[in-house]
C-alpha cells in the first residue's frame, strides 16, 4: 500500500516506542516523515533507518512553544505543507495526587496535554490548508481511571476531549481529528515496570497480553489514511478488549 505517497508527516516522541514504529510505517507506505523528539541521538537512529531524502529530524521539546513553532517552521520550509500531525510524545508518572509532587504534574501536563495544545494550534493553519488530519495518542487511561496514575490519567483525559473539541471546531474546514487508546504496550515507557504488574495486566486484556508498538501505528496510520474519511472525533480503543470490560472483578 502506498496510501501516504506525497503526505507530509510530523511524528512527535518519534524517537522510541510507538513514534519509532509509527515512523517506520508511514515511511512504508509513502510518506515523507518529520521526526521530532527530545533526544537527537534517538531521532539520528530512526533516521538512520529511513529514507534520507524523504526524512527530516527536528530535535523539539513539545512542551517548549518556541521548539514547536521551530518544528512546524522547518517542516514549511523543507517540505511546503503539513498534511498528518501525530501527536504521540508523552511520559508517564506513576502516583496517587498526594504521591506526587507539583514538579511531576508540571511535567506530565506541561509534556502530555501543553504539548498536544502547541503542536495542533501551530499545525492546524497548514492542516486546513491541506485538509489533513490530527491522530493524538492517548490511552484507555484517557476514557476511565486508573489506580495510582492521577497526573498522568488527567492528562490523558484532556487529550481524549482535544480530540473531540478540534474534531467539533474543524471539521467543516476539511480537517479530521481522533485519537488512538491503548491499553499497554511494550515501550520504553512499560518495560521497566515490574513482572507483577504486567501480569496483572495480562489477566485483565482479553487477549492476553500487551500490544506491540507496531500494532497501534497500523491504527495510527488507519486513522490517518482516506480508507477513515469519514471517521472524525473518536478515541478508538487500541486495548485488546479491556475496555469492554465494566470493571467487575474476573471470576471464572
Ligand atoms: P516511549 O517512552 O517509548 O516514547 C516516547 C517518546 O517521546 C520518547 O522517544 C521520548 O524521548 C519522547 N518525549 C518525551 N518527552 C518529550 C518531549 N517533551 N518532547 C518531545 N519528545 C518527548 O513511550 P511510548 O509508550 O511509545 O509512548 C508514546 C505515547 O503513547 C505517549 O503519549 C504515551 O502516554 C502513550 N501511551 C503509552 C502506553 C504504553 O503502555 N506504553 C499506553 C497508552 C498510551
Ligand atoms: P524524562 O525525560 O521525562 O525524564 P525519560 O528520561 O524516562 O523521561 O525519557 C523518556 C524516554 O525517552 C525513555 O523511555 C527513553 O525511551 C527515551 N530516552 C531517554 N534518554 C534517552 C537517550 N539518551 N537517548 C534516546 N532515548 C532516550
Ligand atoms: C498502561 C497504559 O494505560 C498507559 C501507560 O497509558
Amino acid at each position: 500500500m502506498n496510501r501516504f505517497e506525497g503526505k507530509v508527516v510530523i511524528i512527535t516522541g518519534a524517537g522510541n516506542g510507538m513514534g519509532k514504529a509509527a515512523a517506520h510505517r508511514f515511511a512504508s507506505e509513502g510518506a515523507i516523515v518529520v521526526l521530532a523528539d527530545l533526544y537527537q541521538d534517538a531521532l539520528d537512529k530512526v533516521h538512520s533507518e529511513l529514507n534520507s531524502s524523504k526524512t527530516l529530524s527536528v530535535k523539539t521539546d513539545v512542551s517548549n512553544e518556541a521548539e514547536v513553532k521551530n518544528l512546524i517552521e522547518q517542516t514549511i520550509k523543507n517540505f511546503n505543507k503539513i498534511d498528518i500531525l501525530i501527536n504521540n510524545a508523552g511520559v508517564h508518572i506513576p502516583g496517587t495526587i498526594l504521591d506526587g509532587s507539583i514538579q511531576d504534574w508540571e511535567k506530565i501536563s506541561s509534556v502530555n496535554i501543553n504539548g498536544a495544545i502547541y503542536c495542533s494550534k501551530y499545525a492546524l493553519p497548514h492542516l486546513i490548508e491541506s485538509k489533513g488530519c490530527i491522530v493524538n495518542n492517548a490511552s484507555v487511561s484517557g476514557l476511565g481511571a486508573d489506580w495510582g496514575a492521577a497526573y498522568y490519567c488527567v492528562s490523558k483525559g484532556a487529550i481524549v476531549n482535544l480530540t473531540r473539541v478540534l474534531a467539533l471546531d474543524f471539521g467543516l474546514q476539511g480537517v479530521r481529528v481522533n485519537s488512538v487508546c491503548p491499553s499497554l504496550v511494550k515501550t520504553n515507557m512499560t518495560n521497566s515496570w515490574p513482572d507483577d504488574i504486567r501480569n496483572k495486566f495480562n489477566e485483565r486484556i482479553p487477549l492476553g497480553r500487551a500490544a506491540e508498538p507496531e500494532e497501534v501505528a497500523a491504527v495510527m496510520s488507519f486513522l490517518a489514511s482516506d480508507d477513515a474519511s469519514f471517521v472524525n472525533g473518536v478515541n478508538l480503543p487500541v486495548d485488546g478488549g479491556v475496555t469492554a470490560s465494566d470493571g467487575q472483578p474476573k471470576i471464572v
